[in-house]
This record gives C-alpha cells, sequence and structure tokens, in this order.
C-alpha cells in the first residue's frame, strides 16, 4: 500500500493521533538526472520533479496537512488566493475531505489546467478583476469575518508539509545536496525546504529566482503590477517575504531574477534535452544557474551537487507549450505527402 506523507515523515509533523488524514498519496516524488543540463550548468544537476504530485504541484505536501487540520478543527469549508495551483490543489483535497472548496483567482492569468482541475474538483471559482496580491488581501479579510478554513501558506500547516521535501532529498543521496535552486513566489516553498533542511541539521546554499517582472524581494520593493509569463510566481507582496530572506541568507546563498525570455529557453531546454515537462515558472530555477553560474559557498567552494526544485508539471500550461513549442506540421491523408513531411528536405 501507497503511504500518505503524513505517515510517513508523522514523526516530524504536529498531527493529532485521532485526526483522520486526508490524503491523495502526495509526495515520494523522484530526484531526476539531467544530463544535458549538467554538462551545461557544469556540476551534477537533480531535477526534485514536483510535478509528478496528485494534483500535478508540490501544493499537495501542504495541503494534505492543511485540510487534514481543518476537518480535525471542524471546518466545513477552505478558502484560498491562487496563482493556479495551490487552488488546484487545495479544490482536489477539499473534494476528498468533503469540504466546500472556495478559490480566488485573478481573472485571465492562470494556467488553463489548473482552472480545470479547480472546476471538476467542483471549488466555487471566483475570478478576480485583480491580481494575486489583491485576492490575497480579500482571502485574509473574508477568513477573519467568517468561518471558513485559510489555506494558504500563510497557514503554518502548509509548510510543515511541504518541509518534507527536503527530508526526501536528504534520505534519498543520503546527505544534502551542495546547493538547492528553486523558484520563489510568496516565499512559503524556500523557507520550508529551509525548516526541512534545518531539522536534518543540514544547510545547504539555498539559490532563489524571482521572474524579472515580479522580483520584489529582489528589488527590496512591492511591485504594484507584477507581470511575466511564468504566472504561478506573478506576485508583487509575497506572503513569506521575510522568511524566504533569512532562509536564503542563512544558508549563504542569494536571491536573483531571470527575464521571462531565459525562463522560456530554460523550460524548452529541459524538455527538449532531458525529457522533463515542467510548467515556466519552474524553469525560473534552471534559467537562474544558467544565467547566474553556480553559487560559491562562503568556504569559497564551487557545488558539485545540485537539486533543482521542479514545482509543477508542463501539463499545467498548455497554452504556453504550444505557443512556445516548434511549428506543427498539417499533411493531407495521403502516405506520400506524409513521407515527405517526415523524411523530405526541410525535414
Ligand atoms: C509552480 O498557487 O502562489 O514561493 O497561489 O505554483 O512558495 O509561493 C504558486 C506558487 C513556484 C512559488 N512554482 O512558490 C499559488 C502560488 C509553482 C507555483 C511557486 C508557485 P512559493
Amino acid at each position: 500500500m501507497t503511504v500518505p506523507l503524513i505517515e510517513r515523515y508523522r514523526d516530524r509533523l504536529q498531527v493529532p493521533s485521532d485526526a483522520e488524514v486526508v490524503t491523495l498519496y502526495e509526495g515520494s516524488t523522484p530526484l531526476i538526472e539531467a544530463p544535458r543540463l549538467s554538462e551545461r550548468i557544469g556540476a551534477r544537476i537533480l531535477l526534485k520533479f514536483e510535478g509528478l504530485n496528485p494534483t500535478g504541484s508540490f501544493k499537495d505536501r501542504g495541503m494534505t496537512m492543511a485540510v487534514t487540520m481543518a476537518k480535525a478543527e471542524g471546518a466545513e469549508a477552505v478558502i484560498c488566493a491562487s496563482t493556479g495551483n495551490t487552488a488546484a490543489s487545495a479544490s482536489a483535497y477539499a473534494a476528498r475531505a468533503g469540504l466546500h472548496g472556495v478559490v480566488i483567482v485573478p481573472e485571465g492569468k492562470i494556467a488553463a489546467g489548473k482552472l480545470a482541475q479547480s472546476l471538476m474538483h467542483g471549488a466555487k471559482v471566483i475570478s478576480l478583476k485583480g491580481n494575486f496580491d489583491q485576492a490575497l488581501e480579500i482571502v485574509r479579510d473574508l477568513t477573519e469575518k467568517h468561518p471558513i478554513a485559510l489555506v494558504n501558506s500563510i497557514n503554518p500547516h502548509r509548510l510543515e508539509g511541504q518541509k518534507t521535501a527536503a527530508f526526501e532529498i536528504c534520505d534519498e543521496l543520503d546527505g544534502p545536496p551542495d546547493a538547492l535552486s528553486i523558484p520563489v513566489g510568496n516565499g512559503g516553498n524556500v523557507t520550508a525546504y529551509w525548516k526541512g533542511f534545518r531539522e536534518y541539521d543540514t544547510s545547504p546554499l539555498l539559490y532563489g529566482f524571482q521572474a524579472e517582472g515580479a522580483a520584489p524581494i529582489v528589488r527590496g520593493e512591492r511591485v504594484e503590477k507584477p507581470e511575466t509569463v511564468a504566472s504561478a510566481i506573478r506576485i508583487g507582496n509575497p506572503a513569506r517575504w521575510k522568511e524566504a530572506e533569512s532562509a536564503i541568507s542563512e544558508s549563504g546563498g542569494a536571491i536573483e531574477m531571470v527575464t521571462d525570455r531565459q525562463i522560456l529557453d530554460a523550460y524548452r531546454f529541459v524538455a527538449s534535452e532531458d525529457g522533463v515537462f515542467c510548467e515556466p515558472s519552474c524553469a525560473a530555477s534552471l534559467a537562474g544557474l544558467i544565467e547566474y553560474g553556480l553559487p560559491v559557498a562562503d568556504d569559497g567552494k564551487t557545488p558539485e551537487t545540485v537539486v533543482c526544485v521542479l514545482t509543477g508539471h508542463g501539463l499545467k500550461d498548455p497554452d504556453t507549450a504550444i505557443s512556445e513549442g516548434p511549428e506543427v506540421v498539417t499533411c493531407e491523408a495521403d502516405s506520400e505527402v506524409v513521407a515527405d513531411a517526415v523524411f523530405g528536405a526541410g525535414s
């Protein structure tokens, strides 16, 4: 039998023993060798492919915790603001738990797959004429005034669940990697990884990346109108801003920004060269290493093994993939015409 994440790490998660565990069998995602990226970057690159979680993103690790606790505390409904993945995950776990799910997403700015998921899981989807930061403010306000549980990553249970990814990496490598590279939006995930690594008495360099048009932490100020093709990290006022900054600086790492073009190039490279299809936001963690080179530790050592966190699956965002991919070849249903398209000049 597959074991729920909460059961695997029960001794490191504060879940009451009589709580009903709400699970879709999340976690246990693979670390995938990436030979072509490794060659390009000049270190052993391992991809922690979080796109292989049940709803296709790392959010499921935190959501099993947040929804289990909400249910144990008697909640009947859960709510979140989201750039898409939190919404998909909250909707699925709410359905599983028999709770009402409500998700507030920025109008026209979430990837098609994520919207499809929230709708199919039966959540109430509210499309806000505003951005993620405004949605989060509204959700904070609503949960103060109404009996509905907030499952954004300001909910501490979310980070508890997400820290398990650091445990898995250390368990699998028999110790920490030299560095971890990760996309940063609200800063919840990088904060959770640091917590997990510290609980294992380890401290790899953390290297965080934001998109240039949505890089408040790098710029040191709120971005009022964040814009990036990496819609998952289109966030101008991160909920875990200070915690993310502390985690990165305590590790001796750094946070930088990458352009949309660099993100899209890395997104296509890892799919076409190493065969791993992630959503654009994740590729910020690859683009950053390609652009800035490897981080150097305080002791002057360059990391040899770097884990890049691919936070979500490429299938989440078919529109970006189709617009970035090569041309589709249309053919008459005729063997010779097709042969010419396959083998002929220009093929
Ligand atoms: C694929 O779903 O904020 O720095 O509302 O979906 O922990 O916010 C998503 C964030 C990276 C950033 N990669 O993580 C949401 C949301 C993907 C993501 C991030 C997100 P944090």
